[in-house]
């Protein structure tokens, strides 16, 4: 079962700055102890900063994958591009959070993301992703 574990802008500072809301994890540290937990799914990672490019990885693997886990961090509340890259794909989409957004500020509580995904979690730190894994297993 190939999964895509895909993560939007400034996901990659996480484990170095604002750890009260994201926690001290590196996400790299958090990714390889989940690829050993489930050794026997094909888990992939990619992350960037560039709405394009997050576009263009979900053309990439949306008709191929059996699972999307999707942070697409701030660009969850501001990217028509991206809800329609998601309408426009097969692969089901799980929107995830680390924080819980709706207990933040007001422009967090809108996604584009969650009218086209199979479901949303949010709130649970880096567990958040494993839930979504495990949703799709
Ligand atoms: O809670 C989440 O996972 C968010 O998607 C994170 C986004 C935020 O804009 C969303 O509203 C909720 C921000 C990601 C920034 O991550 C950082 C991590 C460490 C240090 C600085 C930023």
């Amino acid at each position: 079962m190939k999964i895509l574990i895909l993560n939007g802008p400034n996901l990659n500072l996480l484990g170095k700055r604002e750890p009260s809301i994201y926690g001290n994890e590196t996400f790299n540290d958090f990714f390889e102890a989940l690829k050993k937990k489930y050794a026997d799914v094909e888990l992939h990672y990619f992350q960037s900063n560039i709405e394009g490019e997050l576009i263009d990885k979900l053309h990439e693997v949306g008709f191929t994958f059996e699972g999307i886990i999707f942070n697409a961090g701030a660009y969850t509340h501001t990217s028509v591009a991206i809800g329609d890259a998601i309408k426009g794909i097969e692969t089901q989409v799980i929107e995830v959070h680390i924080s819980n957004v709706y207990a933040r500020e007001k422009f967090r509580h809108v996604s584009y993301i969650a009218p086209n995904a199979k479901g949303v979690i949010a709130g649970f730190g880096l567990q958040s992703y494993e839930l979504a894994l495990q949703s799709f297993l």
